[in-house]
């Protein structure tokens, strides 16, 4: 597990693609890659250049445009697709190929060595026409393929000596996180290549499984802005963000510009035509608000006490409400100090009765509660006149 050699491969302008939410138009792309850039991913996945002409006019646009991220494509594997992918100018190939039973028979319908010949096939002729070009080749629907049929793939394209990364694929989302980890460690153990894995998110598995494949070796981890791609999508960006951070903020702020995230994400919804999910780590409206009134008056006295993530880390700030019935006498103590009013604990203790009363009545409005606040603050005022 070493946080220096981990790269992010984003995946949001191809299996993103894939989404039925998405149809990016070139100027989109080039919008999205911009921002994947300025947050710092290291490489960026696009669609193949055989999908449609004008994703090879984009894939050799996006290649050409002088990103610090490096830019890939990833096209299925035959001699077609790797010509056409060449002629594009992008930094990497990421070839992939069935091995599972299921999708070799209604899939590409080959044996497994049928699969280990093309492979060596299309590897060698991309190497031989590009030496300097980044390869990595998958085996996709890897956790319903035998670990033998595995084995034996991925030992034939590392003995042809040049492919950088051999990837692992829960194309269907079926993996645990436990065997994620196998898988990886006996990869890690058997063979000198970098390791790629590709999470898809069906039972909700997708950002702890990208999270144990990195634990157990894996360096390479693809994602997509907001989790996007085929069915409900793959690892979310700022999912795994916010799951390493936990593990070394320090190192994450330093390989990343944290304050992007936001931006990048409300660009991709917008183009999408969504909203930012609701529960989404990170950049959902109230990933970062606090609402009863346990959580509240120790959140104010320590914000680690309920953020293991700091908000300001990226840019955000955190919210106190306490316009609704679980507020509490810190939080709204906290606010009339915030509004600068001059009213003792009594006082304060019998606005939080009536906030909570009201509360259960009818939906508060912060603007109701600072009135409260400030009736009886100009009560109290009238008094000492
Ligand atoms: C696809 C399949 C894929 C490939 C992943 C990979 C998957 O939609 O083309 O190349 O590692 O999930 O298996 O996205
Ligand atoms: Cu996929």
């Amino acid at each position: 597990m070493l946080f220096n050699k981990l790269a992010i491969i984003d995946s949001t302008l191809r299996e993103g693609e894939q989404s039925c939410y998405a149809n990016f138009s070139s100027e989109d792309k080039i919008e999205i890659a911009k921002e994947l850039n300025a947050f710092g991913v290291e490489y960026i996945e696009v669609t193949s250049p055989c999908a449609s002409p004008q994703s090879y006019k984009d894939c050799h646009i996006l290649a050409n445009s002088g990103f610090n991220s490096k830019i890939l494509t990833h096209i299925r594997c035959n001699l077609d697709d790797a010509k056409k992918a060449l002629d594009t100018g992008v930094n990497g190939i990421n070839i992939f190929m069935a091995t599972s039973p299921l999708l070799r028979k209604f899939g590409h319908g080959k044996e497994i060595n049928q699969v280990i010949d093309l492979a060596s096939e299309v590897i060698s002729f991309i190497h031989q026409q590009s030496p300097e070009i980044e390869l990595r080749f998958s085996t996709e629907d890897s956790f319903r393929s035998s670990l033998p049929d595995l084995l034996k793939v991925y030992l034939a394209i590392a003995e042809l000596g040049v492919v950088n990364r051999l990837g692992i694929s829960d194309t269907v989302g079926v993996a645990t996180p436990q065997q994620v980890s196998q898988l990886v460690q006996t990869l890690h153990q058997c063979f000198s290549q970098d390791i790629e894995f590709h999470a898809h998110n069906d039972t909700g598995c997708a950002i702890a499984n990208s999270y144990a494949a990195f634990e157990a070796g894996a360096t390479h981890l693809d994602t997509s802005v907001l989790g996007i791609g085929e069915r409900n999508g793959i690892t979310p960006l700022a999912g795994l963000i916010a799951r390493l951070y936990t593990f070394d903020s320090e190192a994450l702020r330093n390989k990343y510009n944290l304050n992007n995230l936001l931006n990048l994400h409300q660009i991709v919804a917008n183009k999408l035509g969504v909203e930012i999910p609701l529960n989404h780590c990170l950049v959902s409206e109230h990933a970062f608000t606090h609402k009863a009134g346990v959580h509240t008056k120790a959140i104010l006295n320590n914000s680690n006490t309920y953020e293991q993530i700091s908000p300001t880390d990226f840019g955000l700030t955190r919210k106190v409400l306490i316009n609704h019935k679980l507020t509490g006498y810190h939080a709204l103590t906290h606010r009339v100090n915030e509004l600068g009013l001059e009213l003792d604990s009594t006082q304060i203790q019998v606005i939080t009765r009536e906030i909570k009363e009201l509360a259960e009545r009818k939906k508060l409005t912060l603007e109701n509660v600072d009135q409260i606040l400030l009736s009886y603050s100009n009560i109290s005022a009238r008094k000492v006149n």
